[in-house]
């Protein structure tokens, strides 16, 4: 009698902490439905991925300048076009060799200011419905705290740290500037370059770095940050402005800086 009491409330227990949980997919999002994104890049180190990337013409993908600390030139870098899974053949699903890398001048591995980094391929991508490139927001406009904006990415779907095969996709609200930075949250950290997406549950992780947040029809955010706390209310998913960085984006894209 009183055993099958304790085996109730264990159960009830037990369907309380697994509701409280993210049910996976880049932390509490869903599958993305496949090559609507067709913008999408994985940024892949020896073959595996390491980030996110958005295709922005045929031959340049915006990423994260963090993606590539503690890369060497034995490394080698390629960029995933055309996918939604990272392991099943898919017919349009090419990976490019990169010609050349990037960084913004101002990004360091220490630090999360200017955290962008562009790949130049080293053929051109060959567009179709399942690869295209997205304008990225050149209006330096703050996006309306409460807006929704779509992230997607192949970052981890657990706090364990389990990588998820095809792609992931999550709406995410952003949040005043002020509020992420209060001394709770992310403390003076983010800049008016950069922007916040609330995290409760739902929220980007490890491998998401390099994605694009989409508001609308336009990129208006790269997500950054090194090591966070993944699903916590109190610290934000963290994104780069893009509209900050048009005249370096411009400079680079036009051909006159050289890496
Ligand atoms: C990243 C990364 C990675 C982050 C991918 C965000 C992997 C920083 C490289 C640059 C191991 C939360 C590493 C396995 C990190 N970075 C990239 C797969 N890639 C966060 N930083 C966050 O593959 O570490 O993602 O909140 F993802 F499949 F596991 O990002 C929004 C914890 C650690």
């Amino acid at each position: 009698m009183h055993s099958s009491v304790y085996f109730v409330a264990l159960v009830v227990l037990g369907a309380a902490v697994c509701a409280a949980q993210p049910r996976g997919r880049i932390l509490g999002g869903q599958e993305a439905v496949a090559h609507a994104r067709p913008y999408m890049a994985s940024v892949q180190v020896n073959g595996t991925h390491m980030c996110g990337g958005t295709l922005l013409d045929e031959q340049w993908v915006l990423s994260a300048a963090h993606c590539m600390d503690g890369v060497t030139k034995n490394d080698s870098v390629q960029v995933l076009l055309g996918a939604h899974s990272l392991s099943a053949p898919e017919p349009y699903k090419r990976l490019y060799d990169v010609q050349s890398i990037v960084p913004h001048p101002g990004s360091r591995p220490d630090s999360v200011e200017d955290d962008l980094i562009l790949f130049k391929l080293s053929q051109n991508a060959s567009l179709g419905p399942h690869v295209r490139p997205l304008p990225l927001q050149h209006e330096d406009k703050e996006v309306e705290p409460g807006t929704l904006c779509d992230v997607a990415g192949w970052g981890v779907v657990t706090h364990a740290g389990r990588r998820p095969d095809v792609l992931q996709q999550l709406t995410v609200s952003i949040m005043d500037r002020m509020t992420c930075n209060l001394r709770t949250y992310h403390d003076g950290a983010v800049t008016i370059n950069m922007m916040c997406a609330e995290s409760n549950r739902r929220d980007t992780c490890r491998g998401d770095s390099g994605s694009p947040l989409v508001c609308g029809d336009v990129v208006e955010g790269v997500v950054t940050w090194g090591s966070r706390v993944c699903g916590n209310r109190r610290k934000p998913g963290v994104f780069t402005r893009v509209a900050t960085y048009e005249t370096w984006l411009k400079t680079v894209l036009n051909g006159n800086v050289t890496a």
